[in-house]
Parts: structure tokens; C-alpha cells; sequence
């Protein structure tokens, strides 16, 4: 394994260039690795997770962020788990309701929720740990919300305060923060939040160097179900949001990367993609998946 500080270390970055020859030059990926390892810990990546890839794509996505601890960089993953909440709802007789792709959640529901994600939390968390990462299961603490609206939603949450602290403390312990997407009133009452809903907030407080998506899809699917290369969405956002193939959840997904992209600086972007390319898309200048630019 190489040390955490290998970044720094220009024998060792010769060693992650090597690694990492099959995706780019060695030009490329060392200018990101040096770029990278300038950037206060806070700043490097925000990293979301969706449940779809903690069901079908963990091996990859634990490799994926075990190598970037490797290398001494620390990703900030927050995590969904749509399809593990589906299906356990389901299983306990709970009809699926969505409004705008929000899940209605009632007090019933939200025992089921809170249950599946520290469960998926654990699993992500353990599956790091199992290959020597280390990663910090944050479940609560950092999101205090407020409901979205009550009498259509039920218990569903809107951020209004990111706590920097739990995962600042991951960081500082070099430690991978895994962070699972519910909010808490000032009252004390947990609230389900969707998990694009959370990392938009995230990154609005944390302005990191990069935001990935990762998804099981891998990227943003055209009507044959092919990856789109990238979006601008000053030209292309209402011709998008007007095709009838955007599905209730990508729909949530786009309006909140808009939303996200509008609060940071014009040059930055969002990129969507899966585990197994997520160092090709932070080391190469090509990228991988879908690029979102506004
Ligand atoms: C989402 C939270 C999970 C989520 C839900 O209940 O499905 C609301 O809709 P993915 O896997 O990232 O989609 N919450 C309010 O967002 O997970």
C-alpha cells in the first residue's frame, strides 16, 4: 500500500502515474495529482453516491476510493439508497408514493428509512474498512433541516445548516467521511432527505475542486440509452427537462446540479459517471461520463 502522504513524494507519484498509464499521459495525471495534493483536504472532492451503486457497483467503488486514500487524497462521499429503501418499503406493504421525484415519507416509512440507510452506511463503511480504507460513518449531525412541506411530502427534510464539524474531524484523522443524507430539525425530528438534495448543500458550503456523481447508469442516458458526453445547461437545460425520457429521479437529479453549479463560480462543473472511472475522470482531461457545465 502506499503511504498517505504519497502525493507529495515524487518517487511514489511516479508509482501512482504508472498505475494509472492506462487512462492518460503521464503529463496530465501529474499536473491533476499536483493540483490535487495543493488543495486544503475540505476542498478536493465532493463525491455522491447513489443507492443503486452501493447495490450493484460496491467492489468498484470501495477500490475507486481506497485508491484515491492511497494516493493521500480524501474524497467526502454522501450517500442515497433509493432502490434499498424501495424495496424494504415495499416488503413492509409501504406503497411507493413520489411527488416531483420526492418520496412521500409518513412516520411509518421513516423507521424503514432510517434503518436501511445506517445500514447502508455500515455497508459502504465496512467494505472500506475490509480493504484497509479507513472511512467514518456520519449518519447524523451534519444536516439540520426543516420540512420540505409537510402536507405534501410528510417527513421529508430541506437542509438549512451544513455542521462542517463531524467531517472535518474525519479529515483531520485522514479518514474517509461517508455521509448518509438525513437531516435532523433543531427539534430533533430525523427527516428523510433526498441525497442529490444533500450534496448540492454540501457542496454550496464546501466549494470543492471537484463534484462527482456516481451513478449506475455511469452518466446521463439519451433516449437510446447511450452516456451523453456533457451538457451545457445554459443552452441545453429546457430542451433537456422537455424530454419525455427524463425519468422522475434524473429529473430531481438535473434540477439540482443546476441548482448546485448556479451557486458556484461559472467555470466550475459536475461530472456523473461510475466507481470503476472515477480516477480516469479525476486524473485525465478527457474525463469519463457525463460533464456538466452551465
Ligand atoms: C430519497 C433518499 C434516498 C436517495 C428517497 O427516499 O428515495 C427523498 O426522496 P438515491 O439512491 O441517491 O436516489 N429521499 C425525500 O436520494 O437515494
Amino acid at each position: 500500500m502506499l503511504t498517505s502522504n504519497a502525493i507529495h513524494d515524487p518517487q511514489t507519484r511516479q508509482t501512482i502515474v504508472r498505475l494509472l498509464s492506462s487512462m492518460g499521459s503521464a503529463k496530465e495525471i501529474n499536473q491533476y495529482l499536483k493540483r490535487f495534493s495543493q488543495l486544503d483536504a475540505a476542498r478536493f472532492a465532493v463525491v455522491k453516491v447513489g443507492g443503486a451503486v452501493l447495490r450493484d457497483d460496491l467492489d468498484a467503488l470501495v477500490s475507486s476510493l481506497a485508491f484515491l486514500q492511497d494516493v493521500g487524497l480524501t474524497p467526502i462521499v454522501i450517500h442515497g439508497a433509493g432502490p434499498q429503501l424501495d424495496a424494504e418499503l415495499s416488503a413492509a406493504g409501504i406503497v411507493k408514493q413520489t411527488i416531483d421525484g420526492l418520496r412521500v415519507t409518513s412516520p411509518e416509512a421513516l423507521a424503514i428509512v432510517r434503518r436501511v440507510f445506517h445500514a447502508q452506511n455500515l455497508k459502504l463503511v465496512e467494505a472500506l474498512q475490509a480493504s484497509d480504507a479507513r472511512a467514518t460513518s456520519i449518519v447524523s449531525g451534519v444536516f439540520e433541516a426543516d420540512y420540505l412541506d409537510r402536507d405534501r411530502y410528510g417527513l421529508v427534510g430541506e437542509v438549512k445548516r451544513v455542521d462542517l464539524a463531524p467531517i472535518q474531524a474525519s479529515l483531520q484523522a485522514g479518514s474517509i467521511p461517508v455521509i448518509a443524507s438525513l437531516g435532523e430539525t433543531v427539534g430533533g425530528q430525523i427527516l428523510n432527505v433526498n441525497a442529490d438534495f444533500a450534496a448540492n448543500e454540501l457542496v454550496q458550503v464546501l466549494q470543492p475542486y471537484k463534484i462527482v456523481f456516481l451513478t449506475g447508469t455511469g452518466g446521463l442516458l439519451d433516449a437510446d440509452g447511450k452516456v451523453i458526453d456533457s451538457i451545457n445547461l445554459s443552452t441545453e437545460y429546457e430542451h433537456l427537462m422537455q424530454q419525455p425520457w427524463i425519468e422522475g429521479g434524473m429529473r430531481v437529479k438535473i434540477e439540482q446540479i443546476k441548482d448546485l453549479l448556479d451557486g458556484l463560480p461559472l467555470a466550475s462543473s459536475v461530472s456523473i459517471t461510475k466507481p470503476a472511472e472515477l480516477a480516469k475522470e479525476l486524473f485525465t482531461h478527457k474525463g469519463s461520463g457525463t460533464l456538466v457545465r452551465r
